[in-house]
């Protein structure tokens, strides 16, 4: 979030207002002219009250019947709006200028900040990124900072069902109307047989959404998920939640064929199932429980879509993870744009309503199945990249 600072303008000092906004000092709450940069939001509260409100702009088109209103823009302007505030007693009218400038270092289309990092438990877990003995949380998310942010392109796990990254951009992600507003790289590939139906590696990450109403820069305002393809799927099981258990030290160590401790990590879930993630030979050195964390469990909710992992070999030697259709991560190769691209106005709401949402501040990407395929192991989303597809990548 960009601190105030004052900008000389015809020899006058001017507060540029930005959403740390809170406290203008005129009567109304409102001042006469605002200046901000563009996709910055700008926060308004009149101190006045009334029966109810109306944000307009001076073609008379409401923008909000909201007392608080957030201002957000794509493109630099003057914009004249007016706020009404509507009441028997006291009805009050005023107009305001709100002049947008072009951000004065070009944004980047890329990643800028991770907000946090919970991979459930998986078998690339403490690898991608590696997890150094005796490290911290915070040196963990740094390392996926690192990882993620700008076109450094490298791979992060979330690990099994539920597992989650929240990440953001150097300013607001704009919901353009009926365009892909952002999308997200991972390493999904096809396998090369399937004609028919895109499969190969597909392990599908759901996408929620959070614009930052509190204008704190911090992530704790109301999410929304993305409704993929499978939102709808009647198999698709919403509010779905899971716990995995630390690996007993005292549990039986039990081999069958690649799978080489097949009671490693337990899992019980909201549907009244148990299971395991077993070790696999391939990834046999590593600790599959996340290193930093010091809990016994690790517990995950979201939805969780229908497995999609088939055996072709119907001897478990074999699994094709077939693609869904769109509104996942990890979910198509790189190479295909569109199916990596996501539209803020696919947000719902916990009861599936869908929600107008000017722009997002916070993106959370989490595994979105919950599904075993032999030697292959679990399936576990993951990341390299995120970018914004409304700021030119010309840098
Ligand atoms: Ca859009
Ligand atoms: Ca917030
Ligand atoms: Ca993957």
């Amino acid at each position: 979030m960009k601190k105030n600072r004052l900008i000389p303008l015809l020899g006058i000092g001017l507060t540029l207002a930005s959403c740390a906004d809170q406290t203008p000092t005129v009567n109304l709450g409102i001042d006469d002219t605002y200046y901000i940069y563009r996709m910055q939001k700008l926060a308004l509260s009149p101190a006045l009250t009334g029966q109810s409100y109306r944000w307009m702009t001076a073609d008379g088109e409401v923008l909000s019947t909201g007392r608080d209103y957030i201002f957000l823009v794509e493109n630099p302007g003057v914009y004249h709006l007016t706020l009404e505030i509507i009441d028997d007693e006291t009805p009050f009218q005023y107009d305001f200028t709100v002049i947008v400038m072009p951000e004065e270092i070009a944004y980047s289309p890329y990643l800028s900040k991770v907000y946090d990092y919970h991979p459930a438990p998986g078998q690339f877990v403490n690898q991608m990124p590696e997890y150094r003995p005796g490290e911290s949380y915070d040196d963990m998310l740094a390392r996926v900072e690192e990882s993620l942010c700008e076109t450094n392109d490298v791979l992060v796990t979330l690990g099994g069902f539920g597992g989650y990254i929240t990440f953001g951009f150097d300013h607001t992600v704009i919901n353009r109307p009926g365009e892909y507003d952002f999308m997200i790289l991972g390493n999904s590939f096809y396998e090369p047989t399937g004609q028919d139906r895109k499969g190969g590696s597909a392990e599908p990450g759901a996408v929620m959404v959070s614009y930052d109403t509190n204008c704190n820069g911090v992530p704790d305002d109301e999410w929304y998920e993305l409704a993929g393809s499978e939102y709808n799927n009647r198999e698709t099981i919403h509010n779905y939640s899971i716990t995995y258990h630390r690996p007993d030290p005292d549990r039986e160590i039990i081999s069958q064929g690649n799978l080489i401790d097949i009671n490693y990590i337990t899992w019980s879930d909201s549907e009244g199932q148990t299971g395991t993630m077993p070790k696999n030979s391939f990834h046999r050195t590593n600790d599959y429980f996340p290193g930093w964390v010091s809990d016994e469990t690790l517990s995950f909710k979201g939805t969780r879509i229908p497995d999609n992992g088939i055996d072709l070999s119907g001897y478990g030697g074999y699994y094709v993870l077939y693609c869904y259709g769109h509104g996942y991560a990890d979910n198509h190769p790189n190479e295909d744009a569109d199916l990596n691209s996501f539209d803020i106005s696919w947000a719902v709401d916990k009861d599936g309503m869908p929600v107008a949402l000017p722009g997002v501040d916070f993106i959370r990407v989490y595994t979105a199945i919950n599904q075993y395929c032999g030697w292959e192991g679990e399936t576990s989303t993951e990341i390299c990249r995120a970018q914004d597809l409304h700021i030119s990548n010309q840098k």
